[in-house]
């Protein structure tokens, strides 16, 4: 099927890597333009580029989603180049790996910040454009951390904790303005953010982390960026019309368990 976000304008966080340059060229391919927004610019450009190579519409925006200042001018930049706003993915997060008592403060601000601070920065600064756009959709990104215990992700389980909460708390309040806010929790997805993760798992070795970590799938594999792209196109499309405040789970049946 093509043509599902059709005329629709989409801004993407994190869309220089994995998941979101997954969901960037989806979008993109369904019709939509799509603003790709990421802390490091190449990333961006990089992704940008891919889109527009394949005939998409895209534009490449560097922006840290912690600064409000970085993301008004971004989201103001992306109004002006394609004139509105309706669809918001807030993709972009960090790992924070560690106990409570190995975690540090710091770990534990710079969590906060990027998944939980900059998901309320990033949808503050957009709503005022999908209420002018007469509605749309905002997609959070949560993660199978945020519905049940990860060994050593303290930090990140309680950030996607609270991401859930906001996405229910957003859909609650935006509703009236025709604006959808869901989420979705993804179980592992081999992409740059679970590399390290998994290799320490497995004392230095990637295989055995990763066989450790497949006994928890009973899918029998992990996830892959484009299977979590596919979610979000759907919640960010008129097929999940009747969605909103629902907290989906995309992860090979981790959580059923
Ligand atoms: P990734 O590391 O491949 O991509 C994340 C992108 O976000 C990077 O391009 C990075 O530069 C950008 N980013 C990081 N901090 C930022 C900031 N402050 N401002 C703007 N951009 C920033 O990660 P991946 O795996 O694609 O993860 C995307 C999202 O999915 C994250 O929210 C992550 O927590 C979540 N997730 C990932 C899972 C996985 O297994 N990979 C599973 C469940 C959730
Ligand atoms: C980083 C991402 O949100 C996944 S959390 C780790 C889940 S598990 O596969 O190690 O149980």
């Amino acid at each position: 099927m093509t043509g599902r976000l059709q005329g629709r304008v989409a801004m993407i966080t994190g869309a220089g890597s994995g998941i979101g340059r997954a969901s960037a060229e989806l979008f993109a391919a369904e019709g939509a333009a799509v603003a790709v927004v990421d802390l490091r610019a190449d990333a961006a450009q990089e992704t940008a580029d891919k889109i527009t190579a394949s005939g998409g519409r895209a534009l490449a925006l560097a922006a840290d989603v912690t600064s409000a200042q970085q993301v008004e001018a971004a989201v103001g930049q992306a109004v002006a180049e394609f004139g509105s706003l309706d669809l918001l993915y807030n993709n972009a997060g960090i790992d924070s790996r560690g106990s409570v008592a190995e975690a540090t403060e710091e770990d534990w601000d710079r969590c906060f910040a990027v998944n939980v601070k900059g998901t309320f920065l990033c949808s503050k600064a957009v709503v005022p454009h999908l209420r002018d756009a007469g509605g749309g959709a905002i997609v959070n990104q949560g993660s199978v951390a945020g519905l049940v215990a990860v060994p050593n992700f303290a930090a990140y389980c309680a950030a996607k904790g609270a991401v859930a909460s906001l996405t229910r708390s957003m859909a609650v309040d935006l509703a009236p303005q025709r604006i959808r806010v869901n989420a979705i929790c993804p179980g592992t997805v081999f992409t740059p953010l679970m590399e390290p993760m998994l290799r320490a798992r497995g004392g230095g070795d990637l295989e055995a982390g990763l066989a450790k970590t497949l006994v928890k799938y009973p899918i029998g594999r992990l996830g892959t960026p484009e299977e979590i792209a596919r979610v979000a196109l759907f919640l960010s499309s008129d097929e999940a019309s009747f969605m909103t405040g629902s907290i989906v789970a995309a992860d090979g049946g981790m959580t059923a368990q």
